[in-house]
């Protein structure tokens, strides 16, 4: 149960495992990785997938030929292992021409070279058959207020998501484009910071249907938000494209933990919402299970294979714990209890208006407001300590 397969559909972007410890304060810890053993590794840990920016796989400036040969190494590497590529990206963000971001950067020209990027990189995705494009505009933003007009910068991002989707319409393609927030690191502040920025941007567009979320749980969390109900929120607008998971502890820089090694609590209401739907039952999320993390500059590479196996290890046992949480009639009786279930009664009954609602003396005239005062409560607490009795194998 615990023993991940392809059927979990586990995928790793090439940047985490070939993280090789470069921080803002030192260089390499571990030696480069090359792709054809990453996904040899990775099949035999048991992932699904592979997923990668451009840059990962070719450096940025490489020839045709050196880029093609390392397309058709990877090609023949998931050929042999049955790995797949659900889901491709471009870096926007490490060549120096980027410094002022790619989309939004306020120098034109680079606008232009950044969105012939982004088409070779779709070209490529396409090729492998992924069906997301990942946007992380890491570099979209600012340190200083006056450097840039947000208002035209969120203009142009919007002119370069509409060119993308007009894009893949005209050529027919079946690839659907995910923004990833983030609120600050690299820049000082990042345009579409939170969940909720980038779902009000994306009902801008000209093609909505065709652009959703990738949101990180350490990006949410960085900002102090509660990731599971950023999912929600999400999952409600029918905008959980792509999920980047990892750990993160508190509100600091990017960690990008192994999946579970920060917020616990809110890790097993994640997986519980993506498995079990909430309270209200069944899957809400078909899509990869994506790790964004890295590998903690002190691991060798052991460490990194144990690393990445701890993600997926971490997930199955919250699975199984959520699974365990669902089932235990206790659980049941105490939601029930705290009436969780009552919510999904819509507040106004089948036809009835507000000149209804205002006629009803029950309602408000003779509704006993102050009998809640000291009145039997809700016991939310107790259904949060069956939780986590579950999440500690206690139940
Ligand atoms: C980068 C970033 C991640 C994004 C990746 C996609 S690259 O490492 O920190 O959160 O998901 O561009
Ligand atoms: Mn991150
Ligand atoms: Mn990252
Ligand atoms: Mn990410």
């Amino acid at each position: 149960m615990v023993t991940p397969t392809p059927a979990d559909k586990f995928t790793f972007g090439l940047w985490t495992i070939g993280y090789n410890g470069t921080d803002p304060f030192g260089g390499p810890t571990r030696p480069p990785l090359d792709v054809v053993h990453a996904v040899e590794k990775l099949a035999e840990i048991g992932a699904y997938g592979l997923t990668f920016h451009d840059d990962d796989l070719f450096a940025f400036g490489s020839t045709d030929a050196e880029r093609q040969k390392q397309i058709d190494r990877l090609k023949a590497v998931l050929d042999s292992t049955g790995l797949t590529v659900p889901m491709v990206t471009t870096n926007l963000f490490s060549p120096p021409v980027f410094k002022d971001g790619g989309f939004t950067s306020n120098d034109r020209a680079v606008r232009r070279f950044a969105l012939r990027k982004v088409l070779r990189q779709l070209e490529l995705g396409v090729e492998l058959g992924a069906k997301t494009f990942v946007m992380w505009g890491g570099r979209e933003g600012a340190e200083y207020d006056a450097a840039k007009d947000v208002r035209t910068a969120l203009e142009r991002y919007r002119e370069a998501v509409n060119l993308l989707g007009q894009y893949v319409i005209d050529k027919g393609y079946d690839i659907r484009f995910a923004i990833e927030p983030k609120p600050n690191e690299p820049r000082g502040d990042i345009l579409l910071p939170t969940v909720g920025h980038a779902l009000a941007f994306i009902e801008t567009l000209e093609h909505p249907e065709l652009v959703g979320l990738n949101p990180e749980v350490g990006h949410e969390q960085m900002a102090g938000l509660n990731f599971a109900a950023g999912i929600a929120q999400a999952l409600y607008h029918g905008k959980l494209f792509h999920i980047d998971l990892n750990g993160q502890r508190g509100i600091k820089y990017d960690q990008d933990l192994v999946f579970g090694h920060g917020d616990l609590h809110n890790a097993f209401a994640l997986v519980d919402l993506l498995e079990n739907g909430g309270p209200n039952g069944g899957p809400s999320y078909e899509g990869p299970r994506h790790f964004d993390y890295k590998p903690s500059r002190t691991e060798d590479e052991t460490g990194v294979w144990d690393s990445a196996a701890a993600n997926m290890r971490t997930y199955l046992l919250l699975k199984e714990r959520a699974a365990a949480f669902r089932a235990d009639p206790e659980v049941q009786e105490a939601l029930e209890a705290a009436r969780v279930f009552e919510l999904a009664q819509p507040t106004l009954g089948e036809g009835e208006s507000y000149d209804d609602l205002l006629a009803d003396r029950s309602a408000y005239e003779d509704f006993d407001a102050d009998a809640y005062f000291g009145a039997k409560g809700f016991g939310f607490v107790r259904l949060q300590q069956l939780a986590t009795e579950h999440l500690l194998g206690a139940r």
